[in-house]
């Protein structure tokens, strides 16, 4: 009789608890500042599910835990190097939080920008340590997020590889940034703090000399080639996108080197200017190539010594004569 009552009079009838429920978002921590980032990480637990349980926001202090204190410091690091080198303000410009996730999965050998946020995995323990030990990886996580917010580099063939190699170059450059080191000290490596004791090699990938960061038996042989000569043709990893990034990689690498000191400052800031101008998202190794000679052009003129060494560069990877 009641049911009926509150049907006739249009009450709901459903019990509160079946009612539908408004699915509860996460607060979204407040955007950064130009003065500091916005910092938040999660742990996963060994799971799988994003971003997990927050461990450490910004300002907090450590929690004991090496793997969130690594991703704090670096995702700190890498802030501070697009913000203090290049006046940009987090990955999108305005100050997005930086979220990250560490212990995702088990024996997870990855970590990767999920298009939100940086996940790391704990790695095996035997080829691979925990993805959070290198800086410059966690460098190379971020660089995707501000790929993703400027140039868009569609992740496929020398589009993709571009925009692996920006990843890999921003990468060591917040490592040499950090440590202070000039190009002849820094080693040019990423992810050399990572690899298991006994795995031959020094890194996964070498940007000053592609195809010779390691060589073992559980890995295999490091297919990076340095030169367009040696361009891998392939349907694998999205036809290569980290094996040819080796060809830009080491071109950076001559740029920076032919003008020494700091890689961060001109030939980070000629990179920089390319991602963050007018480029689109499937440009070719060849128009990049001239992005960045224009890019120079713009910042120190046509006879500059940096136009030199940016041409210089890409003679030495075969894409200019
Ligand atoms: N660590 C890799 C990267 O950031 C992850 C991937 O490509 N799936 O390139
Ligand atoms: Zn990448």
């Amino acid at each position: 009789v009641d049911a009926e009552l509150r049907e006739a009079r249009g009450i709901e009838l459903r019990p509160s608890s079946a009612a539908p429920r408004r699915k509860k978002r996460p607060p979204r921590p407040a955007r950064g500042t130009a003065d500091a980032p916005q910092r938040a990480i999660h742990d996963a637990e060994r799971g799988t599910t994003l971003p997990g349980t927050l461990v450490r926001s910004e300002g907090d202090a450590d929690t004991g835990d090496r793997e969130v204190r690594e991703a704090y410091d670096g995702l700190g690091a890498t802030w501070d190097l697009w913000q203090d080198t290049y006046g940009r303000n987090s990955l999108d410009g305005r100050g997005l939080p930086l979220i990250a996730t560490v212990h995702f999965s088990r024996d997870y050998d990855n970590a990767f920008w999920d298009g939100t946020q940086m996940v790391f995995g704990d790695g095996d323990g035997v080829v691979f340590l925990p993805f959070t030990r290198s800086l410059d990886v966690i460098g190379h996580e971020l660089a995707h997020g501000v790929t993703q917010f400027t140039s868009g580099l569609n992740y496929q063939d020398q589009s993709g590889a571009l925009n692996e190699s920006v990843s890999d170059v921003f990468g060591v450059l917040v490592k040499q940034r950090l440590l202070g080191q000039s190009t002849d000290q820094a080693d040019w490596l990423i992810g050399a703090d990572l690899l298991g004791p006994d795995v031959k090699g020094v890194a996964i990938r070498s940007m000053a000399a592609p195809g010779t960061a390691y060589d073992d038996p559980r890995l295999g042989r490091d297919p990076q080639p340095g030169h367009m000569r040696d361009y891998v043709d392939t349907q694998d990893d999205n036809g290569g996108v980290h094996i040819n990034s080796g060809i830009p990689n080491k071109a950076f690498h001559v740029v920076a080197t032919t003008l020494g000191g700091n890689a961060w400052e001109a030939a980070g800031q000629v990179w920089f200017d390319t991602i963050t101008g007018d480029i689109s998202a499937d440009c070719d190794f060849e128009t990049f190539a001239a992005l960045t000679v224009k890019a120079a052009t713009a910042r120190h003129g046509a006879g500059s010594e940096v136009v030199a060494a940016v041409r210089a560069g890409w003679v030495a990877v075969g894409l200019a004569d």
